[in-house]
């Protein structure tokens, strides 16, 4: 019994430890994926949260920046019981080789995270996903 409290203690030790230094390190918000030849990384400055979160997304093609593109964010959450279909899309500005626009999360739970790509008559498709 003593050895198995001891386990106990030990065990929620390092879970917490866990949970502090996954706060320390979600600092910002950063997630990268491809579509089709391109990669994409969508990050924010600051930890996602429920509301408004300024998005950036890059978008580049072996290592370079790709410019001039129609880059579109789509989030959704799918209807739940007692909860309505949720769906936000923005055109995202460009400036300085990135995409960027407000994005809001309007409650908890896990988004699903679409990213358009137009270029050159070209189109991508990002997919991934958030928890908040
Ligand atoms: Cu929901």
């Amino acid at each position: 019994m003593k050895r198995l409290l001891k386990l106990i203690s030990i065990f929620s030790f390092v879970l917490f430890f866990i949970g502090c230094s996954d706060e320390v390190s979600s600092e910002g918000f950063s997630k990268t994926g491809k579509a089709g030849d391109l990669t994409v990384t969508y990050s924010s400055s600051k930890p996602l949260v429920v509301g408004n979160n300024k998005i950036e997304i890059k978008v580049t093609k072996n290592g370079k920046p790709v410019t001039g593109a129609k880059v579109e964010m789509k989030i959704y959450m799918p209807e739940m019981p007692g909860m309505p279909y949720m769906e936000e899309t923005k055109i995202m500005k460009e400036s300085s080789n990135l995409y960027s626009g407000n994005i809001n999360f309007s409650m908890g739970g896990t988004w699903q995270v679409k990213i358009f790509i137009e270029k050159d008559g070209k189109k991508y498709k990002y997919s991934s996903s958030v928890i908040l």
